[in-house]
């Protein structure tokens, strides 16, 4: 994995000598004549003219054809790329605290990132000076569903690190909730439901835990679970849990509203790494969406931390779940747009397992064993991590070990699997290097297209000028039309982007400026309300109320409404600004000098900040998105006067 790091010769330096491979593997990459194990195009001359070749030049001022939603891993924020160009055209701060929106900072945000906390995350962040996580782990971002395909309403996303899942508005590309996850821990695996439309979001819990996690049991791995959560999509609470045998990776669910599907690489319950890749076989837990609410209806669970756990346990209830046995370690969970196949990646096998979810009933009713559901099992490579889906019939499976993208045809795996001659493998393709999550255009919906091909690379090595020895990650784009894979894109991205979607742009339609109604800021109107102010018939107001002073103004380029206002010191003061500007892209800030406080104010947004006023003096603040020729001059005077003693 890391061989570019030991030694003098470096993997550029071997691969130079196939630096004008290009050609020839484009004229060599029809499938007839390469077979199942060819190998070609490991660089090209030029992603400009290949580019410019597969038609997906964006020129300057040009739009892209499509929305790319990207997670960004341990930054913790959502990221939008334009597709085909790969130009990042925002980031949507969610898990991390974000200085230039002021994410973290403003008591809008600070309640989203608050308010679905436990108790006890509360209580134990209280005790570290915190009052919400200042990071996330955000891997898997992915849109609402209505009939198989996305619906342009919300995005959902997990945070692994502190066991949360959140949901960006998509009108306004902001954040409006965040849930954390009773009981489970590590939110990994996330997936809205497809089927009839997105009701619930499913995540699962990649860490196991003791059930009743109070500090009185480490060493007896069998008093330990793992649950699967389905979150009502629409209130963003905790509907149900099951709870199973096993850990939990990465989770999809079907195309009919009746199966969730969640991969487990730890089904032997071991603590250490020996113990968990000692078993030949691991599993896929199968859950019944109708038969757990049924569960639920029947008053079949317990009540755990608030929420509604049934038994799923191997051996317990065998109407709620099935454990299909996959080879080890599997990591990858991809529902094909075909509406029948789910692709499992083996991950330290090397090979990926098809389930036919149409199986599934009668393994539920017992006529089939489980693993009877498996119809294909290719070979595809070495690390098989993630399948994207052209919706041609064929998968995209990442190699991790082997680095490289393998493209096989499903039906003909099935062959295969059925004792024909035949190899599934159309072609593969290097990338750089050891890629994880992929996708394609629409690739996750009934809409999925065979368009552009994207492969999320782990490691860039040498590929860039050294930055150090914390280097970038690596993207690569492929148009994929025919049996073709022509390398358009190749470029590096910071920390990590793990998983992403590709979304027509039909599908999606944010506004330019904030609804002075918004929800975002109803606790603030109401507080005004009761103030006597009317945000929406300006007056600048300076409210105190014992110790706490509200400070309302307007900010109209290039000016506050408010040039100076005096506070006494020690008072807890709330600034409130609303942004009268009502224009395309005419975004004001709100900084405070020396007191770590900064907001971004949107076209017709209100946002509001709180702080301690604790020294006297002067404090300039100021306007720090740059919105007029007289920007610089976008500023006032905060009056800080001594305490009387
Ligand atoms: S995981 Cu990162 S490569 Cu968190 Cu979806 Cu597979
Ligand atoms: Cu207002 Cu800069
Ligand atoms: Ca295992």
């Amino acid at each position: 994995m890391s061989e570019g790091n030991k030694l003098p010769i470096t993997r550029r330096g071997l691969l130079g000598a196939t630096a004008g491979g290009a050609a020839l593997a484009s004229a060599l990459g029809s499938r007839a004549m390469l077979g199942g194990s060819a190998v070609f195009g490991a660089t090209v001359a030029s992603t400009t003219s290949a580019r410019a070749a597969a038609g997906a030049e964006v020129g300057p001022g040009q739009l892209d054809e499509y929305y790319g939603f990207w997670s960004s891993g341990q930054c913790g924020e959502m990221r939008i790329l334009g597709v085909p160009s790969m130009r990042e055209l925002m980031r949507v701060p969610v898990f991390n605290i974000c200085s230039a929106t002021g994410w973290g900072i403003t008591n809008e945000s600070k309640k989203i990132l608050t308010e679905g906390l436990t108790q006890k995350t509360k209580d134990h962040l209280a005790a570290n000076g915190l009052e919400f996580p200042p990071n996330g782990d955000l891997h898997h971002p992915h849109m609402s569903f209505t009939k198989g395909t996305y619906d342009g309403r919300y995005l959902f996303m997990n945070d692994k690190a502190n066991t949360r899942v959140a949901r960006v508005r998509c009108d306004v590309m902001k954040c409006d909730k965040i849930v954390e996850i009773p009981n489970a821990k590590a939110i990994h695996g996330l997936r809205p439901q497809k089927w009839p439309r997105t009701d619930y979001v499913f995540a699962n819990g990649e860490d196991e835990v003791p059930m009743i996690n109070d500090g009185q049991i480490l060493d007896e791995p069998e008093k330990y679970v793992n649950f699967y959560t389905a979150i009502n999509a629409d209130e963003m609470t905790v509907a149900w849990q099951v709870m199973v045998t096993g850990n939990l990776d990465n989770t999809d669910c079907d195309y009919d509203g009746k199966y969730a599907f969640s991969t487990s690489y730890n089904s032997e319950m071991g603590m250490t790494l020996p113990d968990m890749t000692e078993a030949d076989m691991d599993h896929v837990v199968v859950f019944n969406i109708k038969e757990i609410e049924a569960g639920i209806a029947a008053g079949d669970y317990t009540e755990l931390n608030g929420v509604k756990v049934l038994d799923g346990r191997k051996g317990a209830n065998k109407k709620y779940t099935a454990y299909v046995p996959i080879p080890n370690n599997p990591h990858g969970c991809n529902m094909a747009p075909d509406k029948i196949h789910l692709c499992i990646a083996g991950k330290l096998s090397p090979t990926v397992s098809v389930i036919d979810v149409r199986k599934l009933d009668d393994v539920f009713a017992g006529t089939i064993e489980p693993r009877e559901a498996v119809v294909a099992e290719p070979q595809l490579g070495l690390g098989p991590l993630h399948t994207a889906f052209d919706g041609k019939g064929n998968g995209y499976t990442t190699l991790f070990l082997d680095s490289q993208v393998v493209k096989w045809n499903i039906k003909d795996a099935i062959k295969l699997y059925n004792g024909e001659d035949i190899n599934p493998i159309i072609v593969k393709r290097d990338v750089h290097y050891q890629p994880g999550h992929n996708s394609t255009v629409m690739g996750e919906t009934l809409e999925a297209t065979d368009k552009y091909y994207l492969t999320m690379n782990k490691f860039s090595k040498d590929r860039f000028l050294n930055v150090g020895p914390l280097k970038p990650e690596n993207e690569q784009l492929f148009a994929i039309d025919g049996d073709e894979m022509t390398l358009i894109h190749d470029g590096p991205t910071f920390a990590e982007p793990h998983d992403s979607i590709i979304v027509d742009p039909a599908k999606v339609n944010p506004k330019s400026v904030w609804d002075r109604n918004d929800p975002m800021w109803a606790d603030t109107r109401m507080q005004a309300e009761a103030d006597g102010i009317d945000l929406d018939d300006w007056q600048d107001s300076v409210i105190r109320d014992g110790n706490k002073v509200r400070v309302y103004m307007s900010s109209q380029a290039p000016n506050f409404s408010l040039e100076s206002f005096t506070v006494q010191q020690g008072d807890e003061v709330t600034v409130i600004v609303t942004n009268l500007d009502d224009i395309d892209d005419l975004t004001h800030g709100f900084t405070m000098g020396n007191h770590g406080v900064a907001m971004e104010v949107g076209p017709q947004a209100t946002s509001s900040v709180t702080f301690v006023a604790a020294t006297p003096g002067v404090f300039w603040y100021y306007c720090q998105w740059f919105c007029h020729a007289l920007h610089m001059e976008m500023r006032g005077r905060m009056f800080v006067e001594p305490k009387a003693s």
